[in-house]
Order: structure tokens, then sequence, then C-alpha cells
């Protein structure tokens, strides 16, 4: 049997990775006025912010359509029996949703569509467990039965400068009554049943950024091997301090820098930072 593995480009996996595990990435897209760019493929995540910060008009954002993702599996079932394709949360866009509907109309490829109920590179790593495993030449079973394994442990907390791109994309939930209030903090977020909801809600960034990393810490603590990711919008420095600080007190730990790209961007505006850890 062969098995091929897909995600979509919110996963911003880095590139060699995507090349060293032939994983099939399909774009999400950023729209700017009448003008859609798919992620990665139009616009770079430099172009992007670059762009954001020129233009008055804010962008928005789009799932994959269904005719692409239709033609993109029927591609894949001339070398492939079966598929695992690994999507942002679907509590946070529709292409989990999209995927699983094509996959009901392609013939001749088994897909098996994988709900991260996460994104950016927390689903890049349920992205990578599955790329290992291909290589390994397991069955798709024992694949998403290792990819529910990674869902108990999977961690994510991150946070914004401004809320209100959050908001005006519809996507903070449970927030509503005290969203006033929360515009003067910097609350930690995270997911909860697929959505985004704050976590904690703490009166600065550097404090924000403190309690996340002591979560991180507490986790490193257990003595669990973990595999972490510092994942900035525009602030590579800022990511890079978080990984060099925790590797000093957790030497050897397997840990990446990431970004949130264009898509993921629109949403949590410049500035942001997560953190994201699961045990091996
Ligand atoms: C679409 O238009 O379908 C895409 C919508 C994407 C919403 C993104 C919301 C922010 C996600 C933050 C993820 C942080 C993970 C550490």
């Amino acid at each position: 049997m062969t098995t091929a593995v897909m995600t979509d480009s919110t996963a911003y996996i880095p590139a060699e990775l995507i090349d060293q595990y032939n994983i099939h990435v399909v774009p999400l897209s950023v729209v700017f006025g009448s003008t859609s760019y798919r992620e990665g493929i139009d616009i770079t995540t430099e172009e992007f912010y670059q762009k954001v910060n020129e233009v008055n008009e804010l962008p928005t954002t789009s799932q994959p359509s269904l005719g692409m993702l239709t033609a993109k599996l029927e591609a894949l079932s001339h070398d492939y029996d079966a598929v695992i394709s690994i999507h942002l949360s679907s509590g946070i866009s529709g292409t989990y949703q999209a995927v699983a509907t094509a996959g009901e109309s392609v013939d001749g490829i088994d897909v098996y569509p994988y709900d991260s109920e996460l994104s950016c590179m927390g689903q890049g790593f349920f992205v990578l467990e599955a790329a290992e495993m291909v290589q390994e030449e397991k069955a798709p079973e024992a694949i998403i039965e290792r990819l529910n394994a990674v869902d108990q442990s999977i961690r994510a907390y991150f946070m914004v400068d401004d809320l209100s791109h959050l908001q005006r994309g519809g996507r903070l939930n449970g927030a509503q009554a005290i969203l006033g209030s929360m515009l003067q903090v910097k609350p930690i977020l995270h997911f909860v049943d697929k959505q985004i909801v704050p976590f904690e809600k703490i009166r600065t960034r550097k404090k924000a950024l403190n309690r996340i990393m002591q979560m991180l810490r507490d986790d490193a603590a257990q003595g669990d091997e973990l595999r972490v990711v510092f994942i900035h919008a525009n602030n590579e420095t800022g990511a890079a301090e978080l990984k060099t600080s925790f590797e000093a007190d957790y030497p050897g730990t397997d840990t990446m820098i990431s970004y949130f790209g264009p898509v993921i961007g629109t949403h949590l505006g410049e500035g942001a930072l997560g953190v994201c850890w699961y045990k091996k």
C-alpha cells in the first residue's frame, strides 16, 4: 500500500521537510480587495507583512475550493492507494470539511481526513509524525492511532498584540462578555473544542510570555521527551530568544522556530507569538 501525506499551507512546515518527506500541500489564500493570493505560491510571508503595512485595507482569508481539492485528490489517486490529510482546526476554517467532502467524490484512493484541532506548526507536528510513519511503511490505521496519541499530549498557547484582528475575523470565542476589558490586556489564547478561547487574562506581554514559558518548563520538568516549536509573526528574534532561554534549561530538547504565515497572520496580526509542544 502506498500512502501520501497531505496538509494545507497553514501548517507552515519548513520547505526542506516538505521536500524530505514529499508532503503534499494545498494552499489557503489571502484576499486583498478583489485579488486573491495563494500563500506560499503567489505571496511569501515576507511580502505579506510588507503589504499589510503598506496598504490601508485589511486582508481576508479563504479556504481551498472544492474543485481544487478534488483535482488534487484525483491526481494523488494515480500514484497512491491512500492519503492522510491533516488540516487546521475545523472550528476556525472549512478546509477540513471541504477535504472530507472532496474525498467522498474521488475514486481509487482512500482519503483519511484528520482535524488537527490546531493550526500552524502544531498541525505541522501531526504532519511530520504521519510522514515519518509513512516512510516506515506503516498502515494508515496505525498512523491515525499515533496522531490520536499525539493529540492527547499536544499543547499550544499563543498571544497577540491586538485582539481586534481575531475579533474582526470572527475567530475568537468565549470572550464576548469580557471583550471590552480584554482589549486592554494581553490574554493567553488556546484551543478548546476546536475553537480559540482565552486561557488567562494577563496584563502585560512580558508576563503572558513568562506564563506560557512556565507551562512549557513545567511539562519539560516531568522528564518526558518533548518536541517544541516557537512561532512568531514577523518577529523571529522574539521567537529565537524564547528558544534560547528554554534550551539553556533543557539542552538537547527537539526545538524549532516557525512562523505565522499570511493566512494565520491575517487573523493574529503582527507581533503574535505562540509556543506548542507534545510528548514524542
Ligand atoms: C479560512 O479562511 O478558512 C482560514 C481561517 C483561519 C483562521 C485563523 C485563526 C487564528 C489561528 C491561530 C492558530 C495558532 C496556533 C498556535
